[in-house]
């Protein structure tokens, strides 16, 4: 049976024919056109706004838009859509709203971008009426933030949560997309934005013996909402990236004792987080418009106005050209910020070992213990090579007499037990078991969905030796269909919210362009698509990022199989903004409209 039977008889079970706008499994989008998703809209604007029908006899739409996900892209997406007179809806396979902070309730689970930064900019009422409380938001505060968001603009009536896309497919001759969920509901649109995270699918390793395990297995970006029972407990914690590296000393708190099972030693700096000082909240909102501005201007998106470490220093020296004498004193000027403060570090492996040792001296004076430090200080790896980890007391908490090292370097995990986990190195009897292991990054959210776009191919083979995008938001053979922060994008290497924002009024300006010029579809050459996929790979040649003895879920190495590829776009927020702003100037130059 084919997929388009299929289809037919779901309608047909449904009771009745599809009307425009008609009966819908998604309940509240049975409205008449501009009754919905037009928000703010006057009726006269509402009639005059172009159609997005859809031909002749071809099968009718559902909505204008799908947006899969309700972490902050697909919020801000929806809003700015209805604002555009786009109808929409959001699906999300949560029961709440939040995306990342949703997940990833884990004890320390915090942001490494400051508050005033991490937020959105597109509402000055919104920016102006939030208090933050912390320099570095916690998980909490997060989640009730994108909550007011979607309260604050009336979102929810067009969104569907506990609703899972298990496949988005391409009917070529009405150019239209059908999107259907894992409960066999199915929604038709002209376009779909896929706004599903970058780290959303959870990574975790199967242990054989695990179901015998009579204790608790929980994994840190799948956090029960009603809580763990951390308190007295003998906990293994398994994994130390940047999840790991957070809930330690949260978890050392209150657990009996904890074990951290780490494979590889992690480079973190302290966050110096503290409550969020009055002035400078109240002088951030005065001067907002112009920081907003400055964050787009900005590789990384963050103007770093508040105490974070990163990127404080002499960033434009270079170690190298550094006498010894002179990098001791940056050393005890700045600390854990000595190791970041060059310019070559990142780019020159000889001078990314200097910097290596500078961190080692931090760790050694941090440990009580002088043994850890060959345990807990990275010795293989280059500092940039994985995401820098930001933490509030990591290491000093390897001073409690309750927090104990086990370095699986020394003797892997063999199985999980009744009692708890057997290593080469001996068995460790625990309560509870924390998986830290990351996610299935970039690629993993957009390959569980079945995308299949012109002649049935699907995004997972046409995307077999890697990503192949244009600018990180569209693929050759799925037209219409979008991504934000996709591979190719800078997404994970920047201020997400920014390049949300960026890529939310990218999207939106593309197709009211496509809309309000009659035409059908969007989609890249392959000559600009590949012409995208060099330059981004070419600008990650030659830094940490790919250096031999960097193992990242950038590069997709935490995955068996995954082709080892650089997935974000390195080559800075500001230059890509510029890019990307240049084609939409051209009229979507590199891009395909018909
Ligand atoms: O995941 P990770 P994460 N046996 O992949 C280990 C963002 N984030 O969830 O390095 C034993 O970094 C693995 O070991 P190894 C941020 O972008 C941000 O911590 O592969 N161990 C590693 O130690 C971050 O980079 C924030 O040898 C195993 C760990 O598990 C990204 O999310 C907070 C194993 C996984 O580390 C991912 O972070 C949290 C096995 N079989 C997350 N398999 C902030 O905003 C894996 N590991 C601060």
């Amino acid at each position: 049976m084919t997929r388009r039977s299929i289809t037919a008889r779901r309608a047909r079970s449904r009771g009745s024919a599809r009307r425009r706008h008609g009966a819908s499994p998604f309940g509240e989008l049975a409205a008449s056109p501009g009754e919905r998703g037009c928000a703010g809209l006057s009726q006269q604007a509402r009639a005059a706004l172009p159609s997005t029908a859809v031909p002749g006899d071809a099968p009718e739409l559902d909505v204008d838009v799908v947006v899969v996900g309700a972490g902050m892209a697909g919020l801000y997406s929806l809003h700015h859509l209805r604002e555009l007179g786009f109808r929409a809806v959001v699906l999300e396979q949560g029961d709440g709203v939040g995306g990342t902070w949703f997940w990833n309730r884990y004890p320390g689970a915090r942001c490494d971008v400051p508050s005033l930064e991490y937020s959105f900019g597109f509402s000055d009422e919104l920016q102006q009426e939030w208090e933050w409380t912390e320099v570095f938001p916690a998980q909490a505060e997060l989640e009730a933030y994108f909550n007011h968001v979607a309260d604050r603009f009336d979102l929810r009536r067009d969104i569907r949560l506990s609703t899972r896309v298990a496949a988005a497919t391409y009917d070529e001759p009405s150019g239209t997309w059908l999107v259907e969920t894992d409960a066999g509901d199915a929604i038709r649109s002209r376009f779909v934005i896929m706004a599903t995270g970058c780290l959303s699918v959870p990574m975790k390793p199967v242990v054989p013996g695990e179901e015998q395990f009579r204790g608790q297995i929980v994994q840190s970006s799948l956090w029960p909402r009603e809580g763990v029972e951390l308190e007295g407990k003998r906990i293994a914690l398994i994994g130390t990236g940047s999840s790991g590296v957070q809930s330690t000393p949260e978890i050392a708190k209150v657990a009996e004792h904890l074990y951290v099972f780490q494979r590889t030693p992690t480079y973190t700096w302290p966050s110096y987080n503290g409550p969020l000082d009055p002035e400078v909240q109240a002088e951030t909102k005065r001067r907002y418009t112009e920081l907003r501005k400055q964050q787009r201007e900005t590789p990384g998106g963050v103007t770093s106005i508040t105490g974070a470490i990163i990127m404080q220093g002499p960033e434009a020296r270079k170690i190298l050209e550094a006498t010894e004498e002179e990098r001791a004193a940056v050393l005890e000027q700045l600390g854990w910020g000595a190791s970041r403060a060059w310019s070559d570090i990142y780019v020159d492996e000889s001078a990314n070992d200097i910097a290596r040792d500078m961190y080692r001296t931090m760790v050694a004076r941090t440990l009580d213990d002088p043994e850890l430090v060959d345990h807990l200080a990275p010795s293989d790896y280059p500092i940039g090579c994985k995401r820098p980890v930001v933490d509030s007391h990591y290491f000093e908490a390897y001073n409690r007499d309750n927090v104990t090292l086990i370095d699986l370097r020394e003797g892997g995990i063999e199985s999980i037990d009744e009692t708890g986990v057997q290593t080469a190195q001996g068995h460790f009897d625990v309560d509870l078991i924390v998986f830290a292991t990351g996610f299935d990054a970039m690629t993993g959210a957009l390959f569980r969905i079945d995308i299949r776009g012109r002649d049935g191919v699907l995004l997972r083979d046409a995307w077999a030796d890697g990503p192949h995008t244009l600018l990180g938001l569209q693929t050759v053979g799925f037209p219409n269909l979008f991504t934000i922060n996709g591979p190719q994008s800078p997404s994970v290497l920047a201020n997400m919210v920014v390049c949300v924002e960026h890529h939310v009024e990218w999207i939106g300006a593309a197709l009211a362009f496509v809309r309000d010029h009659g035409y059908s579809t969007m989609e890249p050459t392959p000559e600009a698509q590949q012409a995208w996929v060099d330059h981004s790979q070419a600008v990650s040649v030659g830094t940490m990022f790919t250096a031999e003895s960097c193992n990242s879920w950038y590069v997709g190495a935490n995955i068996p199989g995954k082709p080892r590829i650089f997935m974000p776009y390195v080559g800075g927020l500001t230059t890509y903004i510029e890019k990307a702003e240049a084609v939409a100037d051209a009229g979507y130059e590199g891009f395909a409209l018909d």
